[in-house]
């Protein structure tokens, strides 16, 4: 009986587990741009446009290798609304109700095959170093769960920069070479940018006509939508970029939004890249002497450290962990995240490139946007809709722990051991955003004062009781006693009103 193979929009490697198990001379695979899937946040137009331009070529790819495509455009006359419809109806066509599936990304997805009325298979997603049951086998029994440990885990299993049973450099992590401020001008040579071919170019028109009015600015599109471009981009950034990935990771720079970045995320979470041959290569120019080893570890790191210990979280911890809550915050997101004005330089850089590039890299995710809405108080749920909305390589099982988690501290620690929490003096000595804003990074009060001085202060004395005895935080409580009283009382009040003004929807 012909089995049907869905291939979803973060799917598109032809090593995928279904793929592997099926029949390319008998079965059909089910590609499907669908209303719900494009809808369930309102995603950047630049994101749209990536996964089903993306999606559009995969196709193409696959009917070339012999496969038997059943593909539903978005426009699609008698197109159904969601992944479950589309298989209904290819089931229908081609009567059978035999699906075989590789796990979906998102819980959402995962529940909807499992309760469809159709025989559904699902495969592990093999794309990762890590399996869920391996990872759950390194979690079980554990106290606390820490990157750190995962990563040397995965730095054996794989291999990659040891030598023999030792980390090469006989050191596990060098970020201590790293974390640099801002270089004084731009990186030149930037990421490498691809000119939209005619499958784009019509996906750009549809993505105009359906989602114009998302946040977000879709035109000029430059994002990798094949194999092998995403190839060609991690060749360029491998030669380019990667010495300098180390130092200059956490830094911020107005007239260059990239800097050392890769780039890359995206590719690997929609299948276009495979994260071990990211790896690999970026070890090999570290083997060749063209990377310092603060690069190389740094950037393995990320990825076989980071991204694959954020999907052990989020599938270790169920379906209910994005709406975690353990600060019980619940402002609404203020407007300035959907590009309302704002005096704040920071914000208001962080917001505009998010909202032209469809990405703002990690530090600016963190220690900028994330950092503003974990000292106001926003509520957890409203900050993980925006990120799962606004950055091109947002899919939930990566995004949720790092919002929801990393960011905001909603999980009780899970993730984080301390909050991601600072003043204005961080932003003010990683970037060079302070020097043209119209508060003072240097004032703590007054009119003058960032927002960022106040509120950090706001957010420790609201939650005294969970940080005080932690012992990375009680230095600053410490800090926060030896201040004179009248001084205390005057940064809480100025913080109070700071948040009655976000509230009332005033320019801040
Ligand atoms: P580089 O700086 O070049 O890093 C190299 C690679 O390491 C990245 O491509 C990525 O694959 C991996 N990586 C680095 N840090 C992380 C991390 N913390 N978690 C997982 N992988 C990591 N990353 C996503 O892929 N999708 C998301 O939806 C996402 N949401 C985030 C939300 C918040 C609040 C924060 C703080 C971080 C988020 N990240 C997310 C992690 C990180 O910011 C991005 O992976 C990175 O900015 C992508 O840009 P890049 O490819 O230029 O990364
Ligand atoms: C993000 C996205 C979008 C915008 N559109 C589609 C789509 O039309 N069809 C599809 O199969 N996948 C799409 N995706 C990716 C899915 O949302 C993603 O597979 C799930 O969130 C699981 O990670
Ligand atoms: Fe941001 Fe404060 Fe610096 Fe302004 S002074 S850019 S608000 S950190």
């Amino acid at each position: 009986m012909v089995t049907l193979v869905p291939v979803l929009g973060d799917q598109l490697s032809e090593g995928l587990s279904a793929l592997g198990a099926a029949d390319r001379a008998r079965d059909v695979v089910v590609m499907a741009e669908v209303a719900d899937e494009t809808a369930y946040v309102p995603h950047h137009p630049k994101k749209i446009a990536l996964v089903l331009s993306a999606m559009r070529h995969f196709a193409e790819q696959l009917r070339k290798a012999g496969w038997t495509v059943a593909y539903t455009r978005l426009d699609d006359a008698g197109a159904t609304r969601s992944i479950v419809g589309e298989l209904m109806r290819r089931g229908q066509e081609h009567g059978t109700s035999e699906v075989i599936a590789t796990m979906p990304g998102e819980w959402r997805l995962i529940e909807a095959l499992e309760s469809a009325p159709l025989s559904v298979t699902l495969l592990p997603d093999d794309r990762f170093a890590a399996s869920l049951d391996a990872f759950n086998d390194w979690a079980e029994g554990r106290r606390e769960l820490r990157m750190e440990y995962f990563y040397r885990e995965m730095r054996r299993k794989t291999g990659l920069m040891m030598e023999g049973d030792k980390p090469a450099g006989g050191k596990w992590n060098f970020d201590h070479d790293n974390r640099e401020p801002p270089p004084d001008g731009p990186v030149r040579s930037g990421p490498m940018r691809f000119e939209p071919d005619a499958i784009t170019k019509e996906v750009l028109d549809l993505v105009e006509a359906r989602f114009g009015d998302n946040f977000g600015t879709l035109r000029p599109f430059h994002f990798a939508v094949t194999g092998g471009q995403a190839r060609r981009a991690l060749d360029h950034f491998a030669k380019t970029l990667l010495p300098g990935f180390g130092p200059y990771q956490d830094a911020m720079l107005a007239a260059d939004r990239v800097l050392h970045h890769s780039l890359l995320s995206a590719y690997m979470n929609i299948g276009l890249l495979d994260p071990l041959e990211v790896c690999r290569r970026v070890e090999a120019e570290w083997k060749a002497g063209r990377v310092p080893i603060n690069s190389a570890e740094g950037y393995i790191r990320q990825v076989i450290g980071w991204r694959e210990f954020m999907r052990g979280i989020y599938f270790r911890e169920g379906p209910g962990y994005p709406r975690r809550n353990a600060l019980g915050h619940d402002r609404a997101l203020p407007p300035l995240f959907w590009g309302a004005k704002t005096d704040m330089a920071c914000l208001s850089q962080a917001v505009a490139q998010t909202r032209d590039e469809a990405y703002a890299h990690h530090i600016q995710r963190l220690m900028v946007t994330g950092n503003f809405a974990l000292l106001a108080g926003v509520d957890p749920a409203r900050v993980h809709e925006w990120y799962l909305s606004v950055y091109f390589d947002a899919f939930e099982w990566v995004e949720a722990p790092n919002t929801v988690g990393m960011s905001q501290f909603a999980d009780g620690g899970l993730v984080a051991t301390k909050p991601y929490a600072s003043s204005a003096n961080y932003i003010d000595r990683m970037s060079d955003y302070c020097g043209s804003c119209a508060y003072s990074a240097k004032a703590k009060t007054g009119e003058k004062a960032c927002p960022f001085n106040l509120l950090y202060w706001h957010f420790l004395i609201r939650h005294r009781k969970r940080f005080e005895r932690n012992p990375r935080m009680a230095q600053m409580y410490r800090t926060w006693e030896r201040m004179d009283e009248a001084k205390r009382e005057t940064v809480l009040a100025e913080a109070e009103d700071f948040l009655a003004r976000l509230d009332a929807g005033e320019t801040v």
